[in-house]
């Protein structure tokens, strides 16, 4: 009976080809003049990353698996039909990526993964349940929402049949093109019940590196709050329309925005974003007959997030007196804040103490897909810093020492999970 430093011995993490497999992924859907990677969901691009991951799953000889919504599912299994029977242990995160993005948001936690099998792979040892990599589909949710889609679905959130109906910003609807690049597969999505969860991810933010820590230990994620709000005024001459007489969705929509700054400035820790924003008929000498724009609002505190949410629902009765314009919000996401699992959380921390790492606790600004899967199993989360706090962003980038170390972490946590 191998001791687990002997086991973990002999299973060591083989970074070169963790970091080639980041660039080459990167590479995929890469455009040479900006430097960033477009690999929206369900688009050819990221089908191109799909049979990527596939094929170096297949080169590690894992059991592959694709869901009805198209979740991917690579399986490392033990050697005895009583291990393989168990649920397995699973190590996520994402493939698709926002517009012009950086090469490692979602994807260094799913290539992470394949690393810590294949350091089972070459040191030629079976671990004593299944470890099951997966990289879930539309994470970032920039073309069908709410984001989060594939975990979401995996945990129950979300009916597969609700899912693929839904139609994106381009008019498409999920279901088809699910099917057009290949991946409708026929797993159902809630039968993949983890026995717990890990995700390594980058920070996406600059308290690591302001605070010189090389490892985040994820306490908790914020709630987020999705809504597209649509105001309708009246399209009018810009040179004979008195500002009095004005019904000027513009006006109405950059008020919005004023306001959710206020809100959000005077909050503990609210967020607001409007990152979207159309106007119609988009002409510099017509007042804008409609606006239509995003609103994301976060908070780690529900009551918080609700509160935001009420304040914005007032002002936009308000503001539809005021301006005589008619105004529609149409919830796209909403999920709560997640407590992580303090065992899994203590345990990052314990193997972040073990390596010799500096650590800190904090909670996770961005939305994972662990936000979803921790509603069936326990889950935890480990962070590496972000160079700047940048992400969604080609200038996104964490060293290659830093991406190690936590890949490090996450085959630690993973050895003494499975207490071999
Ligand atoms: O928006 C988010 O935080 C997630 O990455 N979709
Ligand atoms: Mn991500
Ligand atoms: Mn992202
Ligand atoms: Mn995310």
């Amino acid at each position: 009976m191998t001791s687990t430093t002997d086991f973990a011995n002999d299973i060591r993490l083989n970074g070169a080809v963790l970091l080639a497999q980041l660039q080459q992924l990167g590479n995929i859907g890469c455009d040479t003049d900006s430097g960033g990677r477009t690999r929206i969901a369900l688009t050819d691009d990221e089908k191109a990353g799909r049979d990527q991951l596939v094929a170096w799953m297949r080169e590690l000889d894992l059991d592959i698996g694709i869901d009805q919504i198209g979740n991917i599912f690579g399986t490392l299994l033990p050697a005895t039909p009583e291990e393989k029977s168990l649920a397995p242990l699973m190590i996520g995160s994402h493939i698709d990526t926002v517009k012009n993005a950086g090469a490692l948001d979602g994807c260094y936690g799913v290539l992470s993964g394949l690393a810590v099998v294949r350091a089972f792979r070459e040191a030629n040892k079976q671990p004593n349940r299944p470890i099951t990599i997966a990289a879930f589909t539309n994470e970032e949710g920039v073309r069908y929402q709410p984001d989060m889609m594939g975990s979401l679905v995996c945990a129950g959130g979300l009916s597969i049949d609700t899912a693929l109906q839904t139609i994106g910003t381009d008019g498409t609807r999920l279901g088809d093109e699910l099917k057009r690049i290949g991946y409708a597969g026929d797993i159902a999505p809630t039968s993949v019940v983890p026995y717990e969860y890990l995700e390594l991810h980058i920070e996406q933010g600059p308290i690591l590196e302001a605070e010189a820590k090389q490892i985040g230990v994820v306490e908790n994620l914020q709630g987020i709050s999705w809504q597209k709000i649509t105001i309708q005024g009246n399209a009018n001459h810009a040179g004979t329309t008195p500002m009095r007489l004005r019904n000027d969705a513009g006006w109405a929509a950059a008020s919005v925005m004023t306001f959710l700054r206020e809100l959000a400035a005077s909050s503990t820790n609210t967020l607001a974003t409007v990152g979207s924003l159309k106007l119609a008929p988009d002409l510099i000498n017509v007042i804008a007959r409609s606006a239509t724009f995003t609103v994301d609002l976060r908070d780690p505190d529900e009551q918080q997030l609700r509160s935001a949410e009420r304040r914005l629902q007032a002002y936009l009765a308000v503001l539809e007196q005021q301006e005589g314009v008619k105004i529609v919000s149409k919830q796209l996401a909403r999920f709560e804040p997640v407590i992580f699992n303090t065992r899994l959380v203590d345990e990052i921390e314990t193997s972040a103490q073990r390596l010799g790492f500096s650590y800190r606790r904090m909670t996770s600004g961005a939305g994972h897909d662990a936000q979803m899967i921790a509603r069936i199993a326990p889950a935890g989360m480990i962070f590496v810093p972000s160079r700047d706090g940048i992400s969604h962003n080609p200038r996104e980038h964490t060293d290659d020492e830093q991406l190690l170390n936590g890949a490090q972490v996450l085959l630690d946590v993973v050895l003494q999970r499975l207490e071999m």
